[in-house]
């Protein structure tokens, strides 16, 4: 998933509020790229035109109820396609494909033997979201056993930079352990469950050999190779200012960093958890207690289970162990269901705000409380959608042209007629489109242009996108023209230098026919509807 930033300062429209709250709350709940769709009783050319104009298809037709499942090209929304298809005539409906989903309790057979999930309130966070296997948890660690079938399913490649090769194998149990808590393959039927749910684990082995060097290797891959969370099940009462270095690289790179506070039962600052960018994280027991062993003090950031907890062992089993080391997993897959229900692009500082700022009071020992999984989830603010219409468009070259701004609102029966000119290279049309984002307050995370046209077939589209940096227009995309209108989608990679201080976007789409074809002989270029769409991550009061 790429990841586009730009910080707003404008006010907030009101269509903008009213698309997003739809957006806002549905993603989760449907499948996304297909929509289910009844035609009214005609004839099948218009429901194949329908389809084409989007360059959607069947995949599926219930025929009893005469029902289809369609699907989307990849850059439509399901609210777009839902839209799209109510607006034809001889649709009945369209909607989304709607998920069913229980509140969740996972199938594992040991899943009862795992007490935290009841404090955390796991399962009905898992209702909300049960993880995305995109967001990787990094186990630092004495590695994990690779085989294991609660496990095996989840890794992804990682590193051993204790021996310094690929062999991320466990030596010892901890690894696995921990790997476990995080993120085990859960309602597979198999041993026990994580509450990472879908999220995928990073094996990084740094054990027997754990220096600060080896410890550096291992931050900095993992910020290299996709790792959102770093689970840090060790650590050591020096400071070095080298590990705070590799720390805040990853932490800049948007790692959330998780690590346990250190079984000694002191206030005493423990390292890596103890540096200001990382989760130290003390333990509780069955009955929300400290745990005898943990570190405690306001330089505790909170707390999560860690005593007698049930997780994947080596030797393909399973075991009962206790300390910070159990405690920090759970709060690194917390963290990474919390990344799945916001995105990826989400600060590790928010991610951090979310989880101190819903715990359960478990006693002064620790700066804020036990995390809960529920609570945490439900602060979760996911992106707001918004849609911005034409402002302003104009003719860019050609020989004359017609309409005006209000024409490319809508998909219907009016368009802007553009008339080509001859050129060097040979017959050309385009027009100079302005949009306005009027964007509200918060990190621009996606934007996706929108345009339907049409022209002579052996056509060229091209799109030129404003650079207000340079104020120089960029060749963007080229496309075929059809003689059809069909809806095509151009998702704005790196807004940053298109979007002007004032939320404005400025675009040419332009049809040109090569001097191949007769380069004396005119035609028309029909724009009839052009849209910008995107998110918005509100910031957080
Ligand atoms: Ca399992
Ligand atoms: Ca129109």
């Amino acid at each position: 998933v790429e990841v586009f930033k730009l910080k707003f300062k404008l006010l907030l429209s009101v269509a903008i509020a009213a698309v997003g709250a739809a957006m806002a709350t549905a993603s989760e709940h449907y499948v996304p790229g297909e929509v289910l769709v009844k035609f009214k009783s005609g004839s099948f050319f218009h429901q194949d035109t329908a389809h084409r104009r989007i360059f959607a298809r069947p995949v599926q037709e219930f025929k009893q109820i005469g029902v289809q499942r369609i699907q989307l090209p990849r850059h439509m929304t399901v609210e777009r396609a839902v839209e799209y298809y109510k607006q034809l005539p001889n649709v009945a409906y369209a909607e989304p494909n709607y998920k069913k989903q229980l509140i969740f309790r996972p199938n594992d057979p040991n899943y009862n033997q795992q007490w935290s999930f009841v404090n955390m309130q796991a399962e009905l966070g898992w209702a909300m979201t049960l993880g995305d296997p995109d967001v990787i948890i990094a186990i630092i660690d004495t590695g994990v056993q690779l085989n294991h079938p609660d496990l095996e399913s989840k890794l992804v490649p990682g590193y051993n930079f204790s021996e310094n090769n690929n062999n991320a194998d466990d030596y010892h149990g901890h690894g696995t352990h921990c790997a476990g808590i995080a993120a085990a393959a859960t309602n597979n039927g198999v041993g026990v469950a994580g509450i990472g749910f879908n999220s995928r684990i990073m094996p990084i082995k740094i054990f027997p050999n754990a220096t600060i060097s080896a410890v550096t290797g291992a931050v900095t891959f993992a910020a290299d190779n996709g790792a959102k969370v770093l689970s840090m099940s060790y650590g050591g009462y020096f400071y070095s200012q080298t590990e705070f270095d590799a720390l805040e690289y990853a932490s800049n790179k948007g790692c959330v960093l998780v690590a346990g506070a250190g079984n000694d039962n002191v206030d005493e600052r423990f390292y890596p958890a103890a540096y200001n960018h990382v989760i130290a994280v003390g333990s509780t027991n069955q009955q929300d207690q400290k745990s005898d062993f943990s570190q405690f003090g306001n330089w505790v950031d909170v707390a999560a289970p860690g005593s007698n907890i049930y997780s994947t062992m080596r030797g393909s089993t399973y075991s009962y162990s206790s300390g910070t080391s159990m405690s920090t997993p759970q709060v690194a897959g917390l963290a990474a269901l919390i990344v799945a229900q916001a995105g990826l692009d989400i600060e590790p500082a928010e991610v951090r705000n979310i989880i101190e700022s819903s715990t359960d009071p478990v006693g002064n020992w620790v700066k804020t409380g036990r995390v809960n999984a529920y609570k945490a989830l439900l602060n979760v603010i996911p992106p707001i959608g918004f849609e911005a219409q034409v402002e302003d468009v104009s003719m860019f070259v050609g020989s004359s042209a017609f309409g005006d701004a209000t024409v490319l609102h809508n998909f219907d029966q009016q368009r802007y007629v553009l008339n080509s000119t001859t050129s060097p290279l040979g017959q050309v049309a385009g027009a100079e489109v302005l949009m306005n984002l009027g964007a509200p307050n918060g990190d621009l995370i996606r934007l996706n242009l929108e345009v339907v046209a049409a022209g002579p077939r052996g056509s060229t589209g091209m799109i030129w996108l404003y650079n207000w940096n340079n104020g120089q227009y960029e060749f963007y995309r080229a496309f075929p023209i059809q003689e059809e209108e069909v809806i095509r989608f151009f998702p704005i990679d790196h807004t940053g230098p298109y979007v002007g201080s004032e939320g404005h976007i400025k675009f040419i789409t332009r049809a040109h026919k090569g001097t191949r074809f007769n380069p004396h002989i005119p035609f028309t270029y029909y724009i009839n509807h052009v849209k910008l769409s995107g998110a918005v991550r509100p910031p957080r009061n």
